[in-house]
């Protein structure tokens, strides 16, 4: 078939089999829909005989969690294709290899990486993953500073700029993370019980809002590296020795901030939800202290690995003058710890929120979390230029764990 139609169960085994003829004569098939995101279809078909399995991720022409009255450009599958490539080749393979893209049905056949566990749900479950700061930074470090200006050319760093132009989904990220969650917008997520706090802390407080603004227009025009674009904990899979990063749809050249930003924000909120869900003192404040620890030392990690790439890959004349890697970094530093608090603040009352706030179970709890959530996120926002290692973002969280109640 040459157009387009949508995959489902039914169809998905012989769509494979006609494009890669990837299952024996004597497999034994099990298919499912598994994608949990926001957008897409994700069909994980295995062949139980042969011990062999494969993913396939199709576009579907409208945005899966709302349905088709927001049409989407299908076209980010081809987008996601060509970062997953440079990304897998930037890092030795810390995202899935892919096997073939389909540009007809915009579907991408890759490898399973069902032995892994998206790491939101691995963190609900309280579980650690001692290989992953050195692995999540390597990726970071490697497909940041080697996409920048400081390393490449600069010619062909603007040809990546072109390839990676992503206006449909910047749209999304401008309008649910930079502006809807700072008004009562229509497509907001709001519970009852955070309007008015909302209203008092966040909505009418223009002094911060100027802040957000900017943090707004530097995500919009800052082309300083090829982004990840989403990268939560619900993007990353892990398990005990192995990190893989996962849905680079909403790729472009933005700021750097952006991506170690929503990391930050959802290892903070992974926090803030286990003070308030874990009933067991001992397994409660074990994971707590993991989660800070973890957060300490992204950024630590990260600041160190950054500046001995710099040194080791730096090409432009003048980003070699002493002082500028310096300066260059610290600025990231400061906009992540922004980003940390815009992406805390749309996950809880934008359009799409984090299971870690909305499942605690009980409801005063779920509202005292969410009122901290937005109050820290403030800190890291106005308090952002202070902000410069990884102990300065987790004494910002130690902070509200000290004071009383949220009223
Ligand atoms: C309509 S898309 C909502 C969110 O899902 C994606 O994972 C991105 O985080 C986006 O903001
Ligand atoms: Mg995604």
């Amino acid at each position: 078939m040459s157009e387009y139609y949508v995959l489902d169960t039914s169809t998905i085994f012989d769509y494979i089999q006609g494009e890669l003829n990837y299952f024996g004569e004597d497999s034994e098939i099990q298919c499912n829909e598994i994608g949990d995101g926001n957008l897409n279809l994700v069909f994980r078909v295995v062949d139980k005989k042969n011990n062999k399995s494969i993913i396939v991720k199709q576009s579907l022409p409208y945005v899966r969690c709302v349905g088709e009255d927001w049409p989407l450009n299908i076209n980010r599958a081809e987008i996601e294709k060509n970062i997953l490539e440079i990304e897998y080749e930037l890092t030795d393979g810390l995202v899935p290899k892919i096997y073939k893209f389909d540009p007809v049905m915009y579907a991408t056949l890759m490898e399973d990486l069902s032995d892994h566990v998206i790491m939101r749900t691995g963190l609900l479950e309280l579980n650690q993953y001692p290989r992953f700061v050195d692995q999540i930074t390597n990726f970071m470090v490697k497909t940041l500073l080697l996409t920048s200006d400081v390393v490449m050319d600069h010619q062909q760093k603007k040809e990546l700029v072109k390839k990676f132009i992503n206006p449909e989904l910047c749209d999304i990220t401008e309008a649910l993370v930079y502006t809807e969650p700072f008004y009562n917008a229509e497509r907001n997520n709001i519970d009852d019980f955070i309007i008015e706090f909302m209203e008092g802390n966040v909505w009418n407080d223009n002094e911060f809002k100027l802040e957000v603004a900017k943090l707004k227009f530097d995500f919009m025009t800052n082309a300083q590296a090829l982004l990840h674009g989403d990268l939560h904990t619900g993007s990353i899979f892990v398990k005990e020795d192995s990190t893989k990063v996962i849905d680079p749809e909403f790729a472009f050249y933005g700021p750097i901030s952006y991506d170690v930003g929503a990391l930050i924000a959802n290892l903070v909120m992974n926090y803030i939800s286990t003070d308030s869900m874990v009933e067991d003192e001992e397994k409660r404040e074990a994971h707590k202290e993991y989660i800070l620890n973890t957060t300490r030392e992204v950024i630590d990690v990260f600041k160190e690995k950054f500046l001995r790439l710099f040194d080791e890959t730096v090409t432009d004349e003048m980003a070699k003058v002493p002082g500028f890697k310096e300066w260059y970094l610290e600025n990231i530093i400061i906009d992540t710890a922004g980003v940390t608090g815009c992406e805390m603040i749309r996950r809880t009352v934008g359009l799409a929120h984090v299971k870690d706030l909305d499942d605690i179970p009980e409801l005063d709890k779920k509202a005292e979390a969410k009122k901290i959530n937005v109050l820290m996120a403030k800190e890291f926002i106005i308090g952002r230029k202070e902000i410069k290692t990884g102990q300065d973002f987790i004494d910002i969280v130690n902070k509200f764990y000290k004071q009383e109640a949220i009223a």
